[in-house]
């Protein structure tokens, strides 16, 4: 099992957090679980270098405070292993141009700053996510919904360079969870809580302040009418509060439907406050602890590297033996 997640902010937010990290520690004990600071990954698009390097540590931070064990867990730094960008190599050149060209968030992320200015990293970046998960042959990846064609792309290279050289990879699925899959922006539910596209009110940072976290919750955008439903057409704002509250307190939302029978948005919003606020409130405190110790967060993301470094260069090693290069 792999994922990785870019060192992209200074705090990850609750998208991030339910769509994909939360998944991490729960699969610690039943597979090998290697999981990645995608460093690599976040050059493509503009970036300032010191901002980078905390950023990577404050992720690293965050993780460990999320579950993933580092004894458990190879948690390391992408560009640590330099297998990755090797494989990456390889499968630029089993990808077509028009291919890579389809990929919808490369063309979204391109769009933004007008296509001249984007970077070719930018458009090779999916062949580069697809050898971080193919080096380990990885059969499951968690992540969220907006992932998904990468993961595609990654399955067809798979199958091709398998095809074409003799099997070497396993063709890995998509581990997608369905009800969290997407969390929506809290002052416009209609698109996704993203840190680039979403306004400070629409995001819940995992770093925040619990206060300005509760306040986010009690201000966002609901819907008109007054039922506390499930439906995710006509009631996103409603929908996507409730899809929270039973992601932080395990309940199904037909369950929480039945408990707030009657009462008003209000009500509601005020109980949901309460209980992110008593989520992020410890889980920062857990997070500066870590990062109080810097030493320690060296010494874990090395030995994370040299667990990681073991098996990506056994893979690429037949990689580069099915290739026909020269051992
Ligand atoms: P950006 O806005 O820069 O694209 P992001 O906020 O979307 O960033 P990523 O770093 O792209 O975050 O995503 C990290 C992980 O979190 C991915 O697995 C992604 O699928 C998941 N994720 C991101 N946003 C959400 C969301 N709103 N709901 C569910 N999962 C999400
Ligand atoms: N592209 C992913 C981060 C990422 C990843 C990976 C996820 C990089 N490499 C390998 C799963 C597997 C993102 O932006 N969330």
């Amino acid at each position: 099992m792999l994922s990785g997640i870019q060192p992209t902010a200074d705090s990850f937010h609750f998208g991030n957090y339910f769509g994909a990290i939360r998944q991490w520690p729960l699969m610690q004990d039943e597979h090998d679980t290697f999981y990645m600071l995608a460093d690599m990954h976040a050059i493509t698009v503009d970036f300032d270098p010191n901002e980078l390097r905390e950023r990577t540590y404050r992720s690293a931070a965050q993780l460990i405070a999320a579950g993933v064990d580092p004894e458990r867990s190879a948690l390391f730094v992408q560009s640590h292993v330099p297998q990755h960008a090797q494989l990456a190599w390889v499968l630029n050149c089993i990808t077509g141009m028009g291919e890579a060209g389809r990929m919808t968030q490369f063309k979204d992320k391109s769009s933004k700053g007008g296509t001249d200015r984007a970077s070719v990293g930018l458009f090779t970046y999916p062949m580069l996510m697809a050898a971080d998960v193919l080096i380990y042959q990885a059969d499951r990846v968690p992540v969220g919904e907006d992932q998904r064609q990468h993961l595609e792309l990654t399955r067809d290279l798979a199958g091709r360079f398998n095809h074409r050289f003799g099997k070497t990879f396993i063709v890995p699925s998509p581990y997608i969870v369905k009800e969290t899959a997407k969390i929506l922006d809290l002052q416009d539910p209609t698109s996704k809580m993203s840190k680039s596209a979403s306004a400070p009110n629409g995001i819940i940072e995992l770093l925040e302040d619990p206060k300005k976290a509760a306040k986010k919750i009690r201000s966002a955008v609901t819907d008109s009418g007054d039922e506390i439903r499930f439906d995710q057409e006509n009631k996103p704002g409603i929908s996507n509060l409730l899809t929270i509250y039973s992601a932080l307190t395990g309940a199904s939302v037909a369950a929480i439907e039945k408990e707030y029978v009657g009462q008003q948005y209000g009500q509601f919003k005020v109980a949901l406050s309460e209980l992110v606020a008593d989520f992020v409130g410890p889980f920062g405190e857990r997070t500066n602890a870590l990062l109080d110790d810097r030493a320690e967060l060296d010494r874990i993301l090395t030995s994370g590297a040299e667990k990681a470094k073991a098996l990506a260069s056994q893979t690429l090693a037949q990689v580069y033996d099915r290739l026909g290069f020269v051992l």
